[in-house]
């Protein structure tokens, strides 16, 4: 089967853009043909691929607009892209404004063209919340040719807030084990710890949801206990607060900050453990990753993380908030080598089993099979 896929995401950082780029990258690698439609380059895209193809979107600025209509600019560019190309589907990453848009696009092209939609998780737990926008998220999921979620938890959560009657297949996100992979980084780990002590890092946009203050909380009671640092990689609006707090517990010397990195697959491998005690969690792709370069998590069991990180087998895992509990994991996990390695190699085989990009984008192309065969 070959297919012509718009995918439409967020370019910038963010999980949704990552998995809807390096999804996008391995279906041109299967023969089919990429159009990605965004207002900027995804940043994961890299070298040229000749199965893919950028199209800008460009806002319209006149002055009469107080917002410029980014929406309706991408419809059209959908459209324009969908009528040029003679596109099969759009593929549409994240339910606000692309699901919308996209279905904009198909009833100006005409019904030939299939919308598929992935949500990821803010989109319906977080902006689901918002009045002002649910029954239009609603609208983009219920119009869409088939809808797909990166969890069962997300499923489930989409049918309890939105549409109970909508079939959602949940397909899970991937990794690319060419880019995470156990890699041998002692050289850089030697430029941040001494070699008697742990790292523990934490990967995130920084936001409230992501409760980065328990990350601080969790590795002050663990370097209490084991000679340790933590690295911290991403940016947001917490970020502020919790160095504030790193400041207040005494602890700069051992919190090393590196703030937004594009690259992060020699960082995980860095890494002892992965701190994840995310409030909201659909997935947790950055719990994937560390998984695949052989890097437990202890985190949260929030949403869809225990759907990835199995408890008291790649991980530990406990309630939202409980510090004290994830410090107490963390310090058995990191005292102990030999449960370290058995939890480690768990993750691996988990990895090779469960989200591996083959088999995940063979579950997209039996999606796309079954919208073109209008079922
Ligand atoms: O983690 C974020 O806040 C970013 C957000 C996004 O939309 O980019 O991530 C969501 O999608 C990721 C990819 O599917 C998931 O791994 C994250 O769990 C999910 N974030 C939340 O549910 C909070």
């Amino acid at each position: 089967m070959f297919v012509r896929i718009g995918i439409t995401c967020y370019p910038s950082h963010g999980g949704s853009g990552v998995v809807a780029t390096e999804l996008g990258k391995l279906l041109a690698e299967r023969g089919h043909d990429i159009h990605f439609i965004t207002y900027d380059m995804p940043f994961r895209l890299g070298s040229f691929h000749q199965n893919i193809r950028y199209h800008g979107v460009e806002a319209n600025r006149y002055a009469v607009f107080k917002y410029p209509p980014y929406d309706l600019a991408l419809a059209s560019r959908m459209a324009q892209v969908a009528k040029t190309y003679d596109l099969d589907l759009l593929h549409v990453h994240y339910a606000v404004p692309h699901a919308i848009a996209a279905v904009l696009a198909k009833q100006m092209v005409g019904d030939d063209l299939k919308v598929v939609t992935t949500l990821h998780g803010t989109d319906i737990t977080v902006l689901g919340e918002d009045s002002s926008l649910k029954d239009v998220i609603c609208f983009g999921i219920t119009h869409s040719d088939a809808v797909t979620a990166v969890s069962n938890s997300l499923v489930n959560k989409t049918h309890q807030l939105f549409c109970a009657d909508t079939f959602i297949d949940r397909i899970y996100n991937f990794v690319d084990t060419r880019i995470y992979y156990p890699r041998d980084v002692t050289f850089l780990r030697e430029k941040y710890i001494y070699p008697n002590e742990k790292l523990l890092l934490h990967i995130s946009n920084f936001r409230s949801v992501k409760r980065p203050m328990d990350v601080i909380e969790t590795f002050n009671r663990v370097q209490k206990h084991v000679s340790s640092r933590l690295l911290l990689v991403g940016e947001g609006p917490e970020l502020p607060r919790v160095m504030e707090r790193v400041e207040e517990l005494g602890l700069q010397s051992r919190v090393i900050c590196l703030g937004k990195q594009d690259e992060v697959s020699q960082l995980v491998s860095l890494a002892d453990l992965l701190l994840l005690p995310s409030e909201k969690e659909s997935f947790g792709l950055v719990a994937l990753e560390a998984m695949a370069c052989g890097v437990p998590t202890v985190g949260s069991n929030a949403d869809g993380l225990p759907e990835v990180v199995i408890h008291g087998e790649t991980g530990f895992l406990a309630s939202v908030g409980d510090v004290d509990e994830m410090a107490r994991w963390a310090v058995q996990l990191l005292k102990n080598d030999d449960l370290h390695h058995q939890f480690s190699q768990a993750g691996l085989k988990r990895v090779k089993n469960e989200f591996c990009g083959n088999k995940i984008a063979e579950q997209y192309e039996a999606v796309y099979q079954r919208v073109l065969a209008g079922e």
